[in-house]
């Protein structure tokens, strides 16, 4: 769990963490030294994965960025056909925030035939979806509704949930493309209740915005829209 404790040992040095998120159907392999110049310098992680990616287009794109870089790369996968044992590591997420049995537990079992065959290190993490003002990928291919970000209480509640289920992270998700980001109200409450590491990402376009996020509390901020 290398990984896993570099991501606290940053925490314990106030080093604030950035991933850049890859989604591989909007990913060119030619452009990958490009893009990867392109990503800001604090660039600590690559996430790659998104909600609908055809069939071994992840292990094509992972196998491509391992080629031009040195940074880790965890999966962030939509579904276990997502997997690959090229990555480093895997977020083995759990959506909290939804009552779909599938994305709960289904998908978690289905994926541990491919994990078998694999070093990928393995960080339990509780999903929470909330609502960024659009209709996001995530809910739509999970069937489930996000949490209101009026509903503070819900959602601190559900991060809390997820640190006594064993999670090691907590991600606060308002979808790919958001409208708005999770505002820093909801970072902080979680932050200051949860003793586990807090990512946030979802509609965090601007320095301002990534900045914002950091001070409310979240150890890592995930970017993808902003770079595409
Ligand atoms: C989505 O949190 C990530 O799963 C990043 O979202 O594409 O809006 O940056 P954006």
């Amino acid at each position: 769990d290398t990984f896993y404790k570099t991501l606290l040992n940053n925490i314990s040095a106030k080093k604030k963490q950035l991933a850049i998120l890859i989604d591989p159907e909007k990913f060119t392999n030619a452009e990958a030294a490009v893009f990867l110049k392109k990503i800001p310098n604090e660039t600590t992680h690559l996430f790659v994965g998104g909600s609908t990616v055809k069939n071994g287009r992840t292990n094509e794109t992972v196998q491509v960025l391992k080629a031009e870089t040195n940074l880790p790369i965890f999966l962030f996968p939509g579904d276990y056909s997502h997997i690959t044992p090229l990555a480093d590591a895997l977020l083995f997420l759990t959506l909290l925030s939804g009552r779909n049995a599938e994305y709960l537990v289904g998908q978690q079992i289905k994926a541990i035939s491919k994990l078998k065959q694999t070093a990928l290190q393995i960080i339990s993490t509780g999903y929470i979806l909330i609502d960024g003002g659009n209709n996001s990928a995530v809910s739509k291919v999970t069937k489930t509704e996000p949490l209101s970000q009026q509903n503070i209480e819900e959602i601190v509640h559900t991060a809390l949930a997820g640190q006594y289920m064993g999670a090691k992270l907590i991600y606060l998700e308002a979808g790919s493309g958001a409208k708005f980001p999770v505002n820093g109200a909801i970072i902080s409450r979680v932050k200051s209740t949860i003793s586990i590491p807090v990512i946030v990402g979802g509609g965090i376009k601007t320095e301002a915005q990534k900045q914002a996020a950091y001070r409310a509390g979240a150890d890592m901020v995930v970017m993808g829209t902003a770079f595409e």
